[in-house]
């Protein structure tokens, strides 16, 4: 990691309003660096992130499809004549060069507007859940008229399960860290739940599934909350909004806020599905979210949990398997015991998806057999 006085030059490199004399390591994400940055009376006013290049490996498509994003969101909030507009939606200050990062030669920076009195948790209750699901919900609606073709794939094939599977068989038949031996048992429920995974792939094959701009990791702690009120203020981490399966948005919140446990609990009996969050969320998320969703999509929404969850599965063990190349680990292990956890989840999920299908009839406008 750096040193602050490192940091403080990458901070000369742009255009803040205020003067800054700190950064310290902030958040808990697998992928950037992130860190709060405190002015001279020592408030938090900004958030800089080194972006992981590896993985956004274009930087300047990612730093557009944010600046679209935010900008489209801005003026949909001042159209609906909205307060406080700069704690509902992220602002970016761009480099003293006019570009949206600063490049030092090595890595990409770049620093957006602190939300002051704003809080981010790692588990909610149902009434946090609610409110989340409204604010995905409304996030999906308000991008729902941006033009085809105005958001680049970020990650190409990101949430394609299709894509994710060939990867993980990659890395089995590869078995570069030399670990396929001791995840027989992974491999074979991974195996085994394939086919009915790849659901999305098929019927947008065959025409009967659309692309939607989504967010693509809506994890929990990726939503600001309001600190005082039970509101929440802004979505934020939109590297990934692109254009996607409207699964990805339920499926996420539901693995992460939805889990009785955490996603690399070591304890397996703590983890499994928390209905009333899934029931919560699902509630919120119609409200703002049914006027554009087709029926096949609404009655998926509860696989979209199975299927996230599953996707994960696959994607930690994929990472275990290639020897920890991609997410963040704190112990040699740590992805073999997300991996675990994960799922452990999905199993719960898999016990308990007929009543969770089941939840979903009173929007349904046709009650024909579930997929
Ligand atoms: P990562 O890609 O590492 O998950 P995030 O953009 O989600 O990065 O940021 C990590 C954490 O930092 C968030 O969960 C949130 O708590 C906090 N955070 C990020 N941006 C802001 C912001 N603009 N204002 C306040 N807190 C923020
Ligand atoms: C990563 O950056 P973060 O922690 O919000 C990952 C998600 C995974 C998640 C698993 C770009 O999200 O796709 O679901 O970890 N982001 C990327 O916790 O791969
Ligand atoms: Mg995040």
């Amino acid at each position: 990691m750096k040193t602050k006085e490192e940091l403080l030059d990458i901070l000369a490199h742009f255009e803040l309003p205020e003067k800054v004399v700190d950064a310290e390591p902030f958040g808990n994400g697998h992928i950037n660096d992130t860190l709060r940055v405190t002015n001279e009376k020592g408030e938090v006013k900004y958030v800089l992130q080194r972006i992981n290049h590896l993985i956004f490996t274009n930087v300047d498509m990612l730093q557009n499809n944010v600046q679209r994003v935010t900008s489209h969101i801005r003026k949909k909030l001042e159209a609906r004549g909205e307060a406080d507009i700069d704690r509902k939606v992220l602002t970016f200050f761009p480099a003293k060069d006019g570009k949206p990062y600063y490049f030092d030669g090595e890595n990409y920076w770049r620093v957006s507007l602190f939300i002051p009195r704003s809080v981010s948790y790692e588990e909610v209750t149902p009434e946090l859940s609610y409110e989340a699901g409204r604010a995905f919900g409304d996030f999906q609606a308000m991008l729902a008229d941006l033009p085809e073709g105005a958001l680049g794939e970020t990650i190409p094939n990101f949430h394609n399960m299709e894509f994710r599977l060939q990867q993980f068989r990659e890395a089995v038949a590869d078995d570069k860290a030399g670990r396929v031996g001791e995840v027989k048992d992974l491999i074979d429920e991974i195996g085994r739940r394939a086919e009915a995974m790849c659901i999305q792939e098929r019927l947008y094959r065959d025409g009967k599934l659309k692309k939607r701009t989504n967010h693509c990791d809506t994890k929990v702690n990726n939503i600001l909350f309001d600190a005082e009120e039970k509101k929440v203020l802004c979505v934020i981490d939109l590297d990934t909004v692109m254009p996607g399966f409207v699964l990805s948005d339920i499926g996420d919140f539901i693995r992460t806020a939805g889990n009785t446990g955490a996603e690399d609990d070591r304890d397996l009996e703590r983890v499994g599905v928390n209905l009333p969050i899934f029931e919560a969320y699902t509630r919120g998320y119609m409200e703002t979210a049914k006027a554009f969703l087709t029926d096949e999509e609404i009655r998926l929404l509860p696989y979209g949990g199975r299927l996230l969850t599953y996707m994960q599965t696959v994607r930690f063990l994929t990472d275990y398997l290639n020897g920890d190349t991609y997410y963040k680990i704190q112990y040699p292990e740590h992805n073999l015991v997300r991996t675990r956890a994960q799922f452990k989840l999905l199993q719960s999920l898999e016990e308990h998806a007929a009543e969770m299908d089941a939840f979903m009839k009173p929007w349904l406008a046709t009650s024909s057999a579930f997929l």
